[in-house]
């Protein structure tokens, strides 16, 4: 329910932008649900208590939505409105694009609850939205890729210290790419740098 919620309330948010400014923030978006095997993953890592009420309190992300943007400043646009939202709480913030994790992995985490409205009754249902640009999330699905063959293990230290330059080679080009947007947005002309 959370996930059709969540769906459905960003492609409206992308047709009213493009339709409205020409251009929406929203380059695509996913949603999943966590699979069993990665759910029981996390209570085992987390030590939890097999019970109802300490796996809905700890475990927020069983229903998720990856918002992948163009540039960085998208991401940030994009936590704002979240923010101004009456039909999601923003709840918690983990922001990797300013903190990477020791991986290289950057993204921006958002904990929320999206409101439900049922047959007799609202319900507030946790979510995790993550948001991050297309350089970003093909870092992440590659290096997901790359590590999937080392499951339980660790990936060789070298190849790890080459996926973090990696991470950093693929910042600079979204920061260059924001520079660029910058300039042609405030009608410099490249020949004049
Ligand atoms: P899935 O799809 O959930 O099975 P916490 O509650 O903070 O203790 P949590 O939520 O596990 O623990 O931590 P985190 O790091 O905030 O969010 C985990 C999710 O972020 C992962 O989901 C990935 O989607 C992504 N992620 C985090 N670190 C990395 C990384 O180094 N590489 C990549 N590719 N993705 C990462 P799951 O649990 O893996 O998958």
């Amino acid at each position: 329910m959370a996930l059709y919620e969540l769906e459905s309330d960003f492609n409206i948010i992308d047709l009213e932008w493009k339709a409205k400014y020409g251009y929406s923030p929203i380059e695509h978006l996913k949603t999943r649900m966590k699979t069993l095997t990665s759910l029981i993953e996390k209570i085992e890592r987390k030590d939890l208590p097999l019970t109802q009420e300490a796996i809905k309190q700890e475990i927020r992300d069983i229903a998720g939505v990856r918002i992948v943007t163009s540039f960085i400043e998208d991401v940030y646009l994009l936590k704002e409105h979240i923010e101004h939202r009456e039909d999601i709480r923003l709840i918690r913030v983990k922001d990797y694009i300013k903190e990477p994790k020791n991986s290289g992995y950057k993204s921006l985490h958002l904990l929320v609850e999206t409101q439900v409205i049922l047959s007799n009754e609202i319900i507030w249902v946790p979510a995790e939205i993550q948001i991050r640009t297309t350089a970003m999330d093909f870092w992440a699905s590659t290096e997901h890729k790359l590590n999937y063959k080392y499951q339980g293990e660790s990936i060789p230290e070298e190849a790890q210290k080459q996926l973090f330059e990696l991470s950093n080679a693929s910042f600079l080009l979204d920061k260059e790419m924001s520079k660029l947007r910058h300039q042609l947005l405030s009608g410099e002309t490249i020949l004049n740098e």
